[in-house]
């Protein structure tokens, strides 16, 4: 439990709490989801590795925006971060044809109003990246949104500017991941406003969770990809034949431990510290 008392909310694997007027904690947990069900088994450094990444992206692209982190608490799964107004969308990249693109293209030919080449296939890369915003919903699936309804819930101005800094951020780390290979094929970033009306980064940014992550090596495009972080998960759940509802099934230890290895693979490789360093002090992710 943190020093800090008013939980403010959750998330399937992540809590936020209050420590002061100005100031929030946000803190990932060790749960895992898989087909949008939290299962009853944890990833033991699974959310230390998540708060771990989202430092190192926050420390690397704040000359590209403002970030909310204040601090990272010695537990290494905690941020310390600035109390927002956030914006009513979730602010989406997608450099890969795939989830929800690969199903809108396929029934439309678009994705929230971007007209794309005719005949793309499942998981390509895209000419380039486009900006996909969703709405939050509060229950069930984000659902996508073109870009005048994204204007008309945060503005005309504000929009241009989101979209112009979310692709910026996704080029930049898309390029950095890809060449320790890693595919971004997509990734959800969540922004604020500050006190001074700027736009800010929130939320945990860049990390398996919030974006697809491709093991490069396997990349081939025509139909779906393993996930980097989440294979093992999914190819035991699948080899179960469970529904896929609630309640998920336990998980054994050599999954257990075979997907705490990719997690932790995918922040070695991403940032270039050990994460025993992480563990020893959070803060040399920000250096
Ligand atoms: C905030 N969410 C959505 C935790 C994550 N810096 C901030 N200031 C004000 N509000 C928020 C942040 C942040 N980050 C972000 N909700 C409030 C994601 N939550 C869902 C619940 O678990």
């Amino acid at each position: 439990m943190p020093e800090a008392t008013l939980h403010l909310g959750s998330g399937k694997v992540r809590e936020l709490y209050a420590v002061d007027d100005e100031r929030l904690l946000l803190v990932a947990s060790d749960r895992i989801s898989t087909f949008d069900v939290v299962l009853p088994t944890e990833i033991p450094d699974k959310g230390r590795v998540l708060t771990g990444l989202s430092g190192f992206w926050f420390a690397r692209t704040r000359d590209v925006c403002a970030n909310h982190l204040l601090a990272l608490r010695p537990d290494g799964r905690s941020t310390e971060c600035r109390r927002l107004e956030m914006l009513p969308i979730e602010c989406v990249v997608r450099g890969y044809l795939a989830g929800s693109g690969w199903k809108d293209y396929r029934q439309t030919g678009e994705v929230c109003g971007h007209l794309l080449p005719a005949g793309l296939t499942e998981s390509v890369e895209l000419p380039g990246p486009i900006f996909t915003p969703a709405t939050k919903a509060t229950t069930g699936h984000d659902e996508n949104i073109d870009r005048a309804r994204a204007a008309e819930l945060v503005g005309a101005d504000r929009f241009d500017e989101v979209e112009e800094i979310s692709i910026a951020l996704y080029r930049y780390a898309a390029q950095h991941a890809r060449e320790r290979g890693i595919v971004i094929a997509d990734t959800k970033f969540e922004f604020g406003i500050d006190e001074d009306d700027r736009l800010v980064l929130a939320d945990e940014a860049l990390t398996p969770d919030s974006s697809r992550f491709w093991p490069a090596d396997e990349y081939q495009p025509g139909g779906s990809q393993p996930s980097f972080d989440k294979q093992f998960v999914r190819d035991y759940c699948e080899s179960l034949g469970w529904a896929k509802t609630e309640p998920g099934p336990e998980l054994p230890d050599v999954v257990v431990a075979g997907t705490r290895a990719r997690y932790i693979e995918a922040f070695e490789r991403l940032t270039d510290i050990p994460f025993d360093r992480y563990l020893e002090d959070p803060k040399v992710v920000l250096r």
